[in-house]
């Protein structure tokens, strides 16, 4: 193996190596233009006609990808966009960002996973290495995607090479793009895992090799398990204070001050996004089946899903408090993404808050600058425009996505009330602001 390694690294240093990437999605594209921009010939294998229409237009999709650098990745014609899997006989490396969604709500959907790695399997170049990225509970790679590529009489170590990296892009930090993210790799042996931390310094900085592919898939269940029990623990305390009459929000500044041992979450009306939702729900599962019930990913899931209904249960007090009851109320939102700054829809807990209140008959609208439309089977809504007469048209707004452009004294000097569930009016103390 040695010479071997030392030939992939000699040729990853001469930029000598083709890669493949397969699925050019808020993953996929910026790692793809990354090594570009390092000189090497990237083939980016996506199967959706759109995106590859975008990039033969040399135009672009997702928001966090800078649109000047997508374009001179393009004009360089070394992202070479296609949809074919066969031009990956071509690739040195072949590194795989697919989605793996949950399907019926609670179990690990790793089906795109299986399926591009089966069309890899049928194209892969002889000693290529192949990378997983995509998030997945502890063992798929070694027990789901080693199986499929050895199936066909392929042997590790021999014909290819397997590792499991995490993707750990942030949508909308700007301040960590790519290259400035640690990367984790973890090969199903040593030498694989060596290729992969040879393969990633080409594009980051900082490359961290584990001892095996698990450890590095449970890494990043660790990290938004991490999260999401954080989450739901200051989603349970801001339900507590509320109760006891206490601001939340003050003790979380406070806590805030401590210069160790502490770091702040802060309570939302839910938590939306593709990861933490649904990453410790991949590592509850996995664990299930050691016979072992994670009550703290349930318990964090469960108080999580249940804020857009307390949400909807503090607005009903607060028009109550006005003697408006909540059926004959005219209720706006304001922001509707999962997350301030990106346009981001993706289980945004506004969108469970709006299906709950026209569940009640409520007469809902919203307003939200990177949203025009809400386009769903059973929802069709046009952000209005946020001006004055319109905000007096409401009995209460509700603040579900703090986005930096919004102009909140204009909503503060004309919304009749407003139910603050993002803290934004923190120094205001304002009769019509009530906040979560
Ligand atoms: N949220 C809260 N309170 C908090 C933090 C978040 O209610 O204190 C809510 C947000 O409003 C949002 C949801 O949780 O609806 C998720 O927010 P997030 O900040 O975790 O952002 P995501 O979903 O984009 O998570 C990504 C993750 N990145 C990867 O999985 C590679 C996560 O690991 C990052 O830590 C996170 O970005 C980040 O730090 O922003």
């Amino acid at each position: 193996m040695q010479s071997y390694l030392a030939e992939f690294k000699n040729n990853i240093i001469k930029r000598r190596i083709k890669i493949g990437v397969v699925g050019l999605g808020y993953v996929g594209l910026p790692l793809a233009i990354e090594f570009v921009k390092k000189g090497l010939i990237v083939f980016g294998v996506e199967i959706d006609k759109g995106r590859l229409g975008y990039l033969k237009r040399r135009e672009n999709y997702i928001s966090d990808v800078n649109n000047q650098e997508l374009k001179s990745a393009l004009s360089t014609h070394r992202l070479i966009p296609c949809r074919n899997f066969k031009i990956l006989k071509q690739a040195d490396a072949v590194i795989v960002c697919v989605p793996t969604p949950l399907k019926r709500k609670h179990y690990p959907d790793i089906s795109f996973i299986k399926e591009a790695v089966e069309l890899i399997s049928r194209n892969l170049k002889k000693e290529s290495l192949v990378i997983l990225e995509s998030t997945t509970y502890p063992g798929t790679t070694e027990e789901v995607i080693l199986p499929l590529l050895e199936k066909r009489g392929l042997k590790h170590g021999k014909d290819f090479y397997l590792c499991f990296s995490p993707e750990r892009i942030d949508p909308g930090n700007v301040k960590y793009p790519v290259s400035k993210i640690p990367k984790i790799v973890g090969g199903i042996n040593k030498d694989a895992g060596l290729l992969g931390k040879a393969l990633y310094e080409i594009v980051v900085g900082k490359v961290v090799m584990v001892s095996s592919t698990r450890v590095a898939e449970i890494t990043k269940l660790l990290e938004n398990t991490f999260r999401i029990v954080n989450i739901g623990l200051i989603d349970e305390l801001a339900m507590m204070a509320h109760k006891m009459n206490i601001d939340i929000w003050e003790a979380v500044a406070a806590a805030s001050t401590k210069p160790f041992g502490f770091m702040p979450f802060y309570p939302g009306p839910g938590v939306g996004g593709h990861c933490i939702p649904k990453d410790p729900l991949y590592l509850y599962w996995k664990a299930k089946k050691f016979g072992f019930k994670s009550r703290f990913i349930k318990l964090a899931s469960d108080i999580i899903s249940f804020m857009p209904e307390y949400v909807v249960n503090r607005l009903e007090s607060l028009l109550k408090d006005k003697r408006i009851r909540l059926k004959k109320s005219r209720i706006l939102l304001i922001g509707v993404t999962y997350k301030k700054d990106i346009k981001d829809l993706r289980k945004s807990p506004a969108l469970d808050i709006i299906e709950i209140l026209k569940k009640k008959g409520i007469k809902v609208s919203y307003h939200d600058p990177l949203v025009p439309f809400l386009k769903f089977p059973n929802l069709n809504l046009k952000s209005i425009l946020l001006t004055k007469e319109n905000l007096k048209k409401f009995d209460c707004v509700v603040i579900t996505t703090d986005h930096s452009c919004l102009d909140y004294n204009l909503i503060l000097d004309n919304a009749r009330s407003i139910f603050d569930t993002r803290n934004i009016y923190i120094c205001k103390k304002n009769r019509k602001v009530v906040r979560l």
